[in-house]
């Protein structure tokens, strides 16, 4: 039997991971390729699940943990795949508070499935604003806890993939790439855009040369999971109901619009907030990826409805309690702005554990 690969997609919460996998999926797609993918989350009801779902692609989940810290079911999903599905490749998206994937990750695996999996290359995605602020510290919008796990995400990188770079300049990218260059000098960059398609045939291409480096992180795990606490987590799903048609579109971006002001003004930085809604003939997604940011839409609805169901995934800088708070405030705005009933409410929100990897080797 021919061996699966797995392909490990990580970096920090709102870099473009899913919308990178997307992209590989497509290129793989053409290459007659058959794909599985695994997205995974600190709680249920996941955006990236149902949008990579949306993409007609088939998806399966690890939730209510990271990876590591639920390796058990993670090795479950990949059986169910190759049991089921019998993929060429499996794409991974492991949470993006996560990081130290080579010990508790790609070892593990190693040791245990070595006849089944063939394991590629680690990429970790950035996003170059945020990047920039690591370049220059002080001016961080995050704790510096925040600050330290984005650092060592980047550290375990075979591949840095220097995403969104069709907002850059060319002088940009070449600050950008130098910094890279110096700070991480044993990992290979590729500056990509998943939006437009731009060098993502090249990273496949690396993706497919060598194998993972196996460098295991030099890690605190206090300063990591004190940067995992700091974060508010809300997974929130409802129903939106009117008599007449909604216009959904107007709505994802205004709730997205109102959660960033009333953050903007206390300077609680945004990681990613998501927004996925589905109604009986159409989907939309759109997201934001800091307070000083505007909203960005993957996809915009179409074709009108009177019921709409909604998934919100927020993870920002706050405490949890904050977060729902505010969160529901906006819900009561929205209801009154667009006399819209927002019925079976229902939220998840938390400070994502301490983590506890099944196993570190
Ligand atoms: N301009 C631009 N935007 C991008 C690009 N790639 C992703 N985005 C946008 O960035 C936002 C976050 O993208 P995701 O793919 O959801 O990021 P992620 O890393 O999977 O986020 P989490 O799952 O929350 O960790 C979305 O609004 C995307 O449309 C890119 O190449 N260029
Ligand atoms: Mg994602």
């Amino acid at each position: 039997m021919s061996r699966v690969d797995l392909i490990i997609i990580g970096g920090f919460l709102g870099a473009g991971k899913t919308t990178s996998i997307v992209r590989i999926a497509r290129h793989l797609l053409e290459m007659e390729k058959k794909i599985g993918i695994i997205t995974n989350d600190q709680g249920s009801n996941l955006v990236d699940t149902n949008f990579l779902t949306s993409a007609g692609l088939s998806v399966l989940e690890v939730k209510e943990g990271c990876f590591c810290c639920n390796f058990d079911q993670f090795l479950m999903r990949i059986q169910d795949f190759t049991e089921r599905d019998k993929p060429d490749i499996i794409l991974a998206e492991p949470v993006g508070s996560c990081t130290d994937l080579v010990a508790t990750i790609f070892r593990p695996l190693d040791r245990g499935l070595t006849g089944a999996l063939n394991l590629r290359p680690l990429s970790i995605v950035v996003d170059p604003r945020r990047l920039r602020k690591l370049m220059m510290e002080e001016s961080s919008e995050f704790h510096s806890e925040i600050n330290y796990l984005f650092r060592k995400q980047l550290e375990e990188a075979d591949i840095i993939v220097l995403n969104k770079v069709d907002t850059l300049k060319e002088e940009e990218i070449d600050e950008i790439n130098l910094f890279i260059k110096e700070t991480f000098k044993w990992s290979e960059l590729i500056n990509v855009s998943a939006k437009e398609d731009k060098n993502i045939d090249k990273w496949i291409e690396k993706l497919f040369i060598g194998s993972p480096s196996e460098r295991v992180l030099d890690i605190d795990y206090t300063l990591y999971g004190d940067a995992e606490a700091r974060l508010g987590w809300l997974n929130l799903t409802c129903q939106l109901e009117k008599d007449e048609e909604i216009d959904m579109n107007s709505i994802a971006s205004t709730i997205l619009d109102m959660v960033k002001d009333i953050f903007f003004k206390e300077r609680y930085e945004i990681a990613h907030i998501k927004l996925y809604g589905t109604s009986e003939k159409d989907w939309l997604k759109a997201s934001i990826t800091s307070i000083y940011e505007d909203v960005n839409f993957d996809k915009t609805a179409l074709i009108p409805d009177k019921r709409w169901n909604l998934i919100i995934n927020a993870r920002v800088d706050v405490e949890p309690e904050k977060l729902e708070s505010k969160m529901q405030e906006v819900l009561d705005l929205i209801k009154k702005k667009y006399k819209v009933n927002i019925d079976e409410v229902n939220i998840q929100c938390f400070s994502p554990r301490f983590p506890v990897p099944r196993y570190r080797l």
